[in-house]
């Protein structure tokens, strides 16, 4: 949660939030340009002529097809069969078949930074949430008159600078203009100005609020609210009793009421991945499987950050909504996912024959800057992605980045992971 700032009020605030489209494809088509165009799959754990792997993301030429973020590759093959299979199968469709490629996050980074770089040009106060997204305080850089005008001037440069496309929402708010830069995607840019936040808001649907998920959608629309518009018309201390502190913030952002300022991004306290289950389960090897993926990715973010870690701690949730956390301290700080694993697993097992609604991983104490502590095997394939949404409720600060799983509740781990 951003600090707020004492007779600050949000109209008198303007905010970009800025998200490449389709951001692994993008890059990829800048050093591969026959790929323009084409219906195009980036897969994280892919291996090429493989069906091993899950979707990072797909151009929207394959969005078409039906494939999305965190289907497994096998599925999107029989969405969208490859070119050149396709091309030797008398049974398959050419014009319905695509390219795959793996993901390859070191070029990804290159990019994103030069688009860091742009942004950073453009407003002073600049919050990067992810590899591809970030929101902008540009109160002081523009009017609502030129906003539009602002936001395309970004825009052109990105395009023009570095090849890819960014979609742009401008709003009062952190949360509208999220909302704002998804409503025209892609090549989108929107901007809402603080009249028009109510209206903007209303037919938005519950999924694409931030913090989301499928099973708070799903119990949502159990109560009949399938719109931004129809929470803000519930009534708050229903939404409160339902889903606690959340519950208030739902509420508040579907009326477009967002206080947090937009603060740069400092460096983490704790790294941290989450993930439900659509269905809470008894059945802790289940559990146990998710917590060592959602392990894995922790620890390869912590590499990747240049952080050792003297904590290591889970978090579990057991209906309806209690949040259980167990944490192991360690004599000094470390780099070895091995370890993250085995206590991860140790501090498990207290809660065998509970059910389990949500498993979380976090290691905390970190210390940065320890490069030549790390293991040198763990430099090598390290893949990053960001989220900051939290479905409990945690707002992540500078001082803390937690992430939500993307796969929540489709069955199939997604293995990205966010920043
Ligand atoms: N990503 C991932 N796994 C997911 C979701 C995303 O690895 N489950 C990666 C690939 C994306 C990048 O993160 O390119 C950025 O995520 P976005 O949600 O912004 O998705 P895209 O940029 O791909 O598409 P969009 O045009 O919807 O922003
Ligand atoms: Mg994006």
């Amino acid at each position: 949660m951003g600090a707020r700032l004492p007779g600050v009020e949000s109209e008198d605030r303007i905010v970009a939030h800025a998200d490449m489209d389709c951001f692994y494809a993008s890059c990829e088509r800048l050093r591969e340009p026959a790929l323009r165009g084409e219906p195009l799959v980036v897969g994280m754990g892919y291996e090429p002529g493989e069906t091993v792997g899950a979707v990072a993301t797909a151009s929207y030429e394959a969005r078409a097809f039906g494939v999305e973020s965190a289907q497994a590759i096998t599925e999107a093959l029989e969405r969208l069969p490859r070119k050149r299979v396709a091309a030797t199968d008398p049974d398959l469709d050419v014009e319905a078949a695509g390219f795959y490629r793996p993901v390859d996050m070191a070029f990804y980074e290159s990019v994103s930074e030069e688009v860091r770089e742009i942004l950073h040009a453009h407003a002073g106060t600049v919050r990067e949430v992810s590899i591809d997204e970030a929101y902008l305080d540009v109160t002081e850089e523009t009017t609502w008159d030129e906003a539009e005008d602002f936001a395309r001037g970004i825009k052109d440069r990105i395009e023009r600078e570095v090849g890819v496309v960014a979609s742009i929402g401008v709003a009062p708010n952190m949360s509208t203009a999220k909302i704002a830069s998804d409503a025209e995607k892609p090549d989108g840019l929107v901007v809402v100005e603080p009249e028009a936040v109510r209206e903007f808001l209303a037919p938005v649907p519950v999924e694409d609020l931030h913090g989301v998920g499928p099973v708070t959608a799903r119990t949502l629309r159990d109560r009949g609210i399938e719109t931004a518009g129809h929470l803000a018309g519930a009534e708050r201390h229903a939404l409160v009793s339902e889903f606690g502190e959340r519950g208030a913030d739902l509420y508040d952002r579907a009326r477009g009421v967002d206080d947090r300022v937009v603060t740069p991004k400092g460096r983490p306290k704790s790294l941290s991945r989450e993930s439900a289950f659509a269905d809470p389960t008894g059945d802790l090897g289940a559990v146990e499987e998710r917590a060592l993926t959602l392990a894995a990715a922790v620890s390869e973010r912590a590499i990747r950050k240049d952080a050792l870690y003297r904590t290591i701690g889970i978090k579990v949730v057991t209906p309806p909504f209690d949040v259980n956390t167990r944490a192991r301290s360690l004599p000094g700080p470390v780099d070895d996912p091995e370890l993250v694993g085995r206590v991860v697993r140790e501090l498990l097992s207290e809660f065998e024959g509970e059910r389990v609604r949500k498993v979380g991983v976090r290691v905390s104490n970190l210390e940065f800057g320890s490069a030549a502590q790390a293991s040198l095997d763990g430099w090598a394939g390290s893949e990053d992605v960001v989220d900051g949404s939290s479905s409990e409720g945690e707002e992540d600060g500078p001082e803390a980045e937690s992430s939500t799983d993307r796969a929540e509740g489709s069955g199939q781990a997604s293995l990205s992971q966010f920043e």
